[in-house]
């Protein structure tokens, strides 16, 4: 399986976010990767590739132009203000405020494009973000043009990114740019499953209304968990898109009996609607010591995880999200594909 990756990622580093009510470095860092690296170094699959550049219309096909271009210049805004440190949104709307305006200064954009504080900038932000496209939209050519599969090893992930906010850690939908690059290259249907420990509400909003692309999501309950507004079971699509939206949310502490029901559910899901590609939302946040996670799956769970998904076959493309346990993140991901593989 061709792995897509690109030591751009390392640009975006040495930011912070809040946890408990304090600044804390964040748990999306450089060292998620290096260790997946690792781990796949280690087994006797994965051929490691760069991306290339595809530019920024394919992301605009599932972003607002407008959010798209303040990505590209919020660091330069920031800094012109004079502040040489990690750049952090702490302003946001309110029902009932204003939706419409975009304001002038730097922080009041900050709060219009984005829903929560998981989404500090720093100077190398942008490049690691247009890298994580290119490298989802890489696997896209290869999974296109006949891969069976492939492995977007995306940083930072995507799938909480709506189509013109920000927020958990995600600024472009990396998932949802290489989904609608599928239909583009002529598939007629295609199944996204995020099987991320979190909701992916921003891959859930950008397709909620369209009856082309089928959104399955395995999640912590958003009554209790992240991003607690969205991924709730009765959302289940809108207009054409009724019924191609299916939310599976999980108590904490569910456990890989409990979990792998909701996974066979999803898949039966995917078979029922005839999907011609998958792309799969890989977070292995759902791991039993994920630090900010409260789910129990263990690390031969992956295994079974790759199984299942390749038992859709279909042509598939992962797509990399979460996962902050850094010494076990390389092994669980490592297995997920090993899995899949065999
Ligand atoms: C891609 C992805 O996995 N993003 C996750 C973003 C999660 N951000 C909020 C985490 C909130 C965790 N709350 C822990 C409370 C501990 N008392
Ligand atoms: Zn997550």
């Amino acid at each position: 399986m061709k792995i897509i990756h690109s030591p751009r990622h390392l640009g975006h580093s040495g930011h912070v976010e809040l946890m408990n009510g304090r600044v804390v470095p964040a748990f999306e860092k450089p060292e998620r990767v290096a260790m997946i690296l690792n781990a796949i170094g280690e087994r006797p699959f994965g051929t490691l590739i760069e991306p290339a550049a595809h530019g920024l219309d394919p992301l605009m096909k599932v972003h607002d132009e407008d959010y798209v271009r303040f990505l590209g210049e919020a660091w330069k805004l920031w800094t012109a203000d004079g502040r040489d440190f990690p750049a952090l949104p702490s302003f946001w709307r309110a029902p009932g405020m204003r939706t419409d305006i975009v304001p002038k200064t730097i922080d009041g954009k900050l709060g219009h494009y984005s829903f929560d504080a998981g989404c500090c900038m720093v100077a190398g932000t942008w490049d690691a973000v247009q890298a994580a496209a290119d490298i989802a939209l890489t696997g896209v050519d290869l999974v296109a043009g006949g891969e069976k599969s492939a492995f977007s090893l995306c940083r930072p992930p995507g799938h909480h990114a709506h189509a013109g906010t920000m927020g958990g850690y995600c600024f472009i939908n990396n998932a949802a740019v290489a989904a609608q690059s599928f239909r583009d290259r002529g598939a007629a249907r295609v199944a996204i499953l995020d099987v991320d420990y979190h909701h992916g509400n921003g891959t859930q909003a950008i397709f909620y209304d369209r009856p082309d692309v089928l959104v399955c999501n395995i999640h912590a309950d958003p009554l209790q968990e992240f991003p607690y507004f969205l991924g709730f079971a009765d959302e289940t699509g809108a207009g054409a898109g009724e019924g191609f939206n299916a939310n599976y949310p999980l108590p904490w502490g569910t456990d890989y009996t409990g979990w792998s029901a909701a996974l066979d559910a999803a898949c039966a899901r995917i078979e029922a609607f005839g999907a011609d590609v998958v792309v799969v939302s890989l977070g292995v946040d759902t791991y039993k010591e994920d630090p900010i996670s409260q789910f129990l799956l263990d690390s031969p769970d992956y295994l079974k995880i790759g199984a299942r998904i390749a038992a859709l076959a279909r042509p598939t493309l992962f797509v990399m999200e979460g996962g902050y346990a850094v010494e076990a993140i390389g092994v669980n991901v490592a297995n997920t594909l090993e899995g899949f593989l065999q």
